[in-house]
């Protein structure tokens, strides 16, 4: 009733396009054959969400060096026509790495004289410049701090954003599919990743342990007002979940597409079918209200930045059965101790006000793991005792001023 809501909309809005049109001017520099650059290679080895972080990375390094970056995708695993395929070039006017002094990214001083630099995967890039996940702007720190429960997710989402605007065509796509799902809010957006990655690089979870938190979700929602469909959008690469879903909670109307699921198979994966299910999948993901999923995959991580770049502050709208939010390769994610905590049994540790701890993991209990980075102990300690530090960077500033909207940039109190 006091316009909050409006206020945090138009911030979130004036935000975007401010980040948006930084990364537009970054790719598109006035003198292409003088501008430097970065070049960055699509195919690193792994899946498709694996592949946008990297770009993500890759983006993240070419806004921190301004450099405009010149994206390799030819040959893509995924699509062999490249990028361009389904997403909009990340540059109308400059594309070539012709000409020019050229060399692998190394330190500042190394790397002044070089017009042209190789970029090397997140893994093995040294040294490591300051402004890798989870670090957000200085210059945009106030503003999103003051707007957003987890800048860094907000900061990420948007240079996704910017890497994957659609072809005319695939939004043609995705808008039909939508047209023929039926998907309307309320919706839940549950991502069940099963083959490769079961055993390997997380646990196997039941379709059960999914459901509670939808159960939950629309539980609570119906304290609000009466609901007359619960909509559930399964994602998946398990084509069997689906059936199972519908038939142990025939209360809920399941969306989903089984064949996109059979397109995710392993001997599939690598196609431009499976690569339109993917994108599809984590689109609808992305446009739910809620997302309920494992954090351990990039494809639920992938969507949850994306749904982050739709609502003002959606940063608390997701439940993970396992890991918390991370971004591979990132610097140390810390936290600061709000309160005091005695330990009461083996496994917690003690944390004084002010103690910055380490965080490992959430058990979503009650309880984090990490470590205290004051005392050296290692273990659970409540999670609600202490806050995140968001990582402020100093990177290099962007003239915004185009000769409009200038003046009131919603500083104010
Ligand atoms: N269509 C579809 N494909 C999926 C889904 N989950 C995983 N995949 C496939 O598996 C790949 C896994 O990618 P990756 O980025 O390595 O994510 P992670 O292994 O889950 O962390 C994706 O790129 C897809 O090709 C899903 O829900 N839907
Ligand atoms: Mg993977």
């Amino acid at each position: 009733m006091d316009g909050l809501g409006e206020w945090r909309k138009k911030e979130a809005d004036d935000l975007a396009e401010l980040v948006q049109k930084r990364l537009h001017r970054l790719q598109n520099p006035t003198n292409c054959a003088d501008a430097k650059k970065l070049v960055c290679n699509v195919n690193k080895g792994c899946g498709y969400g694996c592949q946008v972080h990297h770009l993500t990375y890759c983006l993240m390094i070419a806004y921190g060096s301004q450099r405009t970056l010149i994206l390799n995708s030819k040959g893509w695993r995924y699509s062999h026509e490249g990028w361009e395929k389904v997403f909009l070039p990340i540059s109308d006017t400059c594309t070539s790495t012709m000409g020019g002094s050229s060399g692998h990214w190394t330190d500042e001083a190394g790397m002044k004289n070089l017009q042209i630099v190789d970029l090397p995967i997140i893994d093995s890039i040294k040294p490591r410049p300051a402004y890798l996940p989870l670090a957000i702007p200085d210059d945009l720190a106030d503003r999103l701090m003051r707007l957003h429960g987890n800048p860094a997710v907000w900061w990420t989402g948007q240079l996704v954003r910017f890497l994957t605007r659609p072809q005319s065509e695939l939004q043609r796509d995705i808008d039909q599919v939508r047209e023929k799902l039926g998907f309307l809010s309320p919706i839940v957006g549950v991502h069940i990743r099963r083959t490769d990655k079961v055993g390997t690089e997380a646990a196997l979870h039941t379709v059960q342990e999914y459901m509670y938190h939808v159960e939950d979700y629309y539980q609570k929602l119906e304290l609000r007002w009466p609901v007359k469909v619960k909509r559930v959008y399964i994602a998946t690469d398990e084509p069997r979940v689906l059936s199972e879903a519908r038939k142990l909670y025939p209360g809920y109307t399941f969306l989903g597409d089984e064949s996109v699921a059979r397109t995710a198979s392993l001997g599939q994966r690598y196609s431009d079918a499976s690569l339109r299910g993917i994108i599809l999948d984590i689109h609808f993901l992305s446009q739910s209200d809620y997302l309920v999923c494992t954090f351990s995959s990039q494809v639920c991580r992938l969507a949850y930045e994306m749904l982050n770049t739709i609502h003002p502050d959606a940063s608390a709208w997701f439940r993970s059965l396992d890991d918390i939010y991370y971004f591979g390769g990132q610097h140390a994610h810390n936290q600061r101790a709000l309160y005091k905590h005695e330990k009461s049994s083996v496994q917690e540790i003690d944390i004084n006000v002010g103690d910055v701890v380490g965080i490992a993991g959430n058990h979503w209990d009650g309880f984090s793991k990490g470590l205290n980075r004051n005392t050296g102990q290692q273990g659970l300690y409540p999670s609600f005792k202490v806050e995140d530090i968001v990582d402020i960077v100093k990177m290099p500033t962007y003239d915004d001023d185009d000769g409009g909207g200038g003046g009131g940039d919603g500083r104010g109190e």
